[in-house]
């Protein structure tokens, strides 16, 4: 589809003279075709070339988490510091287009009083936020959850596109057992994030939608790949029903695996083939880009799955196939870093290397040399690594 001919499909045609009413409806519709030209340009700079995504939107609550098992004091200077360390490495936008921030980041500044969001689209890279308010209980559903933060999130989109946010992001979460997820779950989880979705592009941001099926628990591959398609497939139509453009918007979903208590663990091989099978099946081929989560994978993990579906698809996808990672990409800087300032630099190698290795992936370019950290960074602009995963 043209960029320009989205929306067209919704414009009224008449033959008598256009009335006042007919001219503001036609300017009306003439902006919202303006947003979305933008919209899906956003969309394809997020997905574009070798980059992908750093999520580094960790709620306070689990950055507090993550940082009580380090030891690191769990207060607001040192979740600035932190992330100042994320957003001020050396050479990210290299490997990163879009960041994913949290509430509190977003209006965070270096500690000599730059934006976070400055210092980011100085390094070429677009920053997003968070939007949902995380996932609580779902009333009648023991073990299930619905994401919440629709109210009022029409007024605070606008707030974060004047913070500099252009595109949102919200998680919704599945988890999997013998009799879950429900088909209540889906739903209102499917709802929530097409309302969320719809929402977005009507306020000029890229929605980033996450429906995350979960690893815990000691479900089958199979049975991630059954529970995943559904949840897949659910969302679209939600989608399609709120009138969401599927090419002015990211999916970050899970990659299909066995639950992490599963006895049968599949190859790096089977998994790719099961994930890519799963997303052909339900993924509209507008969209323009798929970022995956990496849900808990090990970085080394993540990066070579991610790899094998680029090595053996790449060239038969409708969408490219990209990272959206948080702990697989942040997890070895935040243990070197351990809140010590003197740790910043190793700390910051190790978050680019391991962003190195996740766009050689999108690419299925990734390979053990480059994981051991044999090769230079290439200079802005060239491919990571030229090696191929055998
Ligand atoms: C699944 O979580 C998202 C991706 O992270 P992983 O790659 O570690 O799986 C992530 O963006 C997540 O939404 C944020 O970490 C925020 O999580 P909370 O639970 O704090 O809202």
């Amino acid at each position: 589809m043209k960029l320009g001919m989205i929306g067209l499909g919704r414009m009224a045609c008449t033959l008598r003279a256009p009335s006042r009413e007919d001219c503001r409806s036609r300017r009306q519709k003439g902006q919202t075709h303006m947003k979305a030209d933008e919209l899906v340009k956003t969309a394809q700079e997020i997905v574009a070339g070798h980059k992908g995504l750093l999520a580094m939107d960790e709620s306070t609550p689990t950055c507090n988490k993550r940082f009580a098992r380090l030891g690191i004091p769990q207060d607001e200077e040192s979740r600035r510091a932190y992330r100042e360390l994320l957003v001020t490495t050396p050479c990210l936008g290299q490997f990163i287009s879009s960041a994913i921030l949290f509430d509190e980041t977003i209006r965070q500044s270096t500690s000599d009083g730059k934006a976070f969001v400055k210092v980011l689209t100085g390094a070429g890279i677009i920053p997003g936020i968070k939007v949902d308010i995380g996932a609580k209980e779902l009333a009648i559903h023991p073990g299930e959850k619905v994401t919440e933060g629709l109210d009022g999130l029409r007024e605070r989109l606008v707030e974060y596109a004047g913070l500099g946010a252009r595109f949102a992001k919200w998680r919704g979460v599945i988890a999997v057992d013998d009799r879950r997820p429900s088909r209540g779950c889906i739903e209102a989880n499917a709802q929530a994030l097409a309302r969320y979705a719809a929402l977005c592009q009507e306020g000029g941001l890229v929605p980033i939608v996450e429906p995350e099926v979960l690893m815990a628990g000691d479900h089958t591959l199979q049975r991630c790949s059954e529970v995943t398609e559904e949840v897949l497939r659910t969302v679209f139509i939600h989608l399609f029903a709120q009138g969401v453009i599927p090419e002015a918007m990211i999916l970050k979903p899970n990659m299909v695996l066995p639950g992490t208590a599963c006895s049968r663990q599949e190859t790096v091989e089977q998994v790719a083939d099961a994930t890519v099978k799963c997303l052909l099946r339900a993924v509209p081929a507008a969209v323009p880009g798929v970022a995956f989560l990496s849900g808990g994978q090990s970085g080394e993990m993540a990066s070579a799955r991610l790899n094998a579906m680029n090595v053996r698809f790449k060239s038969r996808l409708p969408w490219a196939l990209t990272f959206s990672f948080a702990r697989a990409i942040q997890q070895p800087a935040l243990e070197i870093w351990r809140g010590v300032q003197s740790n910043v630099s190793a700390a910051q190698k190790a978050l680019l290397h391991r962003a190195q290795c996740d766009a050689a992936a999108r690419c299925g370019e990734y390979d053990a040399a480059l994981e051991r950290g044999d090769q230079e960074i290439a200079p802005r602009g060239e491919r990571p690594s030229q090696g191929r995963v055998s």
